[in-house]
């Protein structure tokens, strides 16, 4: 056994730190069993806060596969630094890639002529745009449904929102010519199956041609204006804001356009999936009644001050914190301090560009001492508003959008 292990720390020396990452997921044959907080070996001195760059508050959901999530008041930038940004991982993160050799191939049985690039020529070829984008994982909130969902038992973090610079989506379908028949754009990415094996694919998902041809779909090569970091798809991402993540692929390396919806991994069976009609909790669901997610729904967080707060009776309080709808903008924001019983308005900015978050902030007042809950609800354009408890449960545990809340106390 101390063999095997000195060997393995030698060869982990000698490689990359992040073929550290890829290795260790491999190799903790019983992951999922370990204790909470566990270092396994094979990881002393080498802390995956430090790997990724990540803020020490950030929760590791998962090393195998890597999954990490934020916590609200980590969220308060009006642009989601690197630092702060969860980590969704479905299997293990390629080693980093050298950029000259990467390439981009778009074919599927609805393109006019299949294409492959490389990363300089997306970059000189085609027009660059910058955005920033709210990326939400579908399963977030996931934890609080009952009876609970299996997976990554997601809280509020696996949220954020960055700014993306690459090419449109719409302008490379473009440069390839799609046929008339065309209906989803799928992805594939680098990223290696849990199992080891080769052959398989990690995920495999997308959106409609609708989607894709959105100004704001983007093949992206930066994040916060650097190379995207290694976790979160280096070389090159699709970003679909307002999506479930999942629909932006990590580590791209092919794109297809398909005259069908996109049957790769996960977009079929209840993977990123719903009822169609909705069931009560704990129902049994065919996959034939299971609907895709496509607009994330309505949703805000308090990110300032952080739950727990303490404040002089006669003092106002100044909270803030950010909000998003998914497709749509979000028309209203209000507070309550008194468990949804009255609504005040805050005041809610309009969004850098669409399908990024908006900020909004208040002044509270507490009219006397002791202890209070402060909720957060937004309203999206169609006069949809977030539900102030879990709203409808379904078997994986997606589109938890409740109200978000802080405890403050008057003293
Ligand atoms: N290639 C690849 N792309 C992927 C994934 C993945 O496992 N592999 N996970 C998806 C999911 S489910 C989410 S929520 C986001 C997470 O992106 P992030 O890790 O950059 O926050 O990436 C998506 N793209
Ligand atoms: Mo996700």
């Amino acid at each position: 056994m101390a063999k095997n292990k000195d060997s393995r720390r030698l060869f982990l020396k000698r490689g990359s730190m992040l073929a550290l990452a890829g290795f260790t997921g491999l190799d903790i044959v019983f992951g999922e069993n370990m204790p909470e907080g566990y270092v396994p070996v094979i990881l002393e001195g080498d802390d995956p806060f430090k790997l990724f760059n990540k803020h020490k508050d950030m929760s590791l959901l998962n090393d195998k596969p890597w999954n990490m999530e934020a916590q609200a008041h980590l969220l308060d930038d009006r642009i989601t630094p690197e630092s702060r940004i969860f980590i969704r991982n479905n299997g293990l993160i390629p080693e980093k890639a050298d950029p000259k050799k990467w390439t981009l191939t778009v074919d599927g049985e609805s393109v006019i002529k299949a294409k492959t690039y490389t990363l300089d020529e997306l970059k000189s070829k085609f027009k660059q745009y910058t955005y920033q984008l709210t990326l939400e994982c579908g399963g977030n909130g996931r934890s609080e449904y009952d009876p609970p969902a299996k997976g990554n038992q997601w809280t509020i973090g696996a949220v954020a929102c960055a700014s993306w610079t690459g090419i449109r989506l719409r302008d490379l379908l473009e440069d390839v010519g799609i046929k008339g028949d065309a209906v989803y754009v799928g992805y594939y990415g680098a990223d290696k199956h849990l199992s080891g094996d080769e052959n398989k694919v990690v995920i495999s998902r997308g959106v409609p041609i609708s989607k894709a041809m959105q100004d704001e779909t983007l093949i992206a090569f930066a994040m916060n204006g650097k190379d995207i970091p290694l976790v979160h798809g280096y070389p090159l991402r699709m970003v679909a804001g307002g999506w479930p993540a999942s629909t932006s692929g990590k580590w791209l390396n092919k794109l297809v356009v398909r005259n069908k919806v996109h049957d790769g991994p996960k977009m079929e069976g209840s993977s990123y999936r719903v009822p169609c009609e909705s069931v009560p909790p704990g129902a049994k669901v065919e996959d034939k009644d299971m609907c895709i997610i496509e607009s994330m729904p309505v949703k805000s967080l308090i990110t300032y001050p952080q739950s727990g707060a303490m404040i002089d009776e006669n003092k106002q309080l100044d909270i803030r914190g950010h909000a998003w709808a998914g497709e749509f903008e979000v028309s209203s924001m209000k507070y309550s301090i008194d468990f949804g019983a009255t609504w005040h308005k805050c005041e809610l900015e309009k969004s850098a560009n669409r399908l990024a978050w908006q900020h909004w902030k208040a002044k509270v007042r507490f009219p006397k001492k002791g202890y209070y809950e402060v909720w957060a609800k937004a309203t999206d354009s169609n006069g949809v508003g977030q539900p102030m408890v879990v709203p409808g449960w379904n078997p994986k545990g997606y589109l938890n959008n409740a109200c978000h809340r802080i405890a403050v106390k008057v003293k």
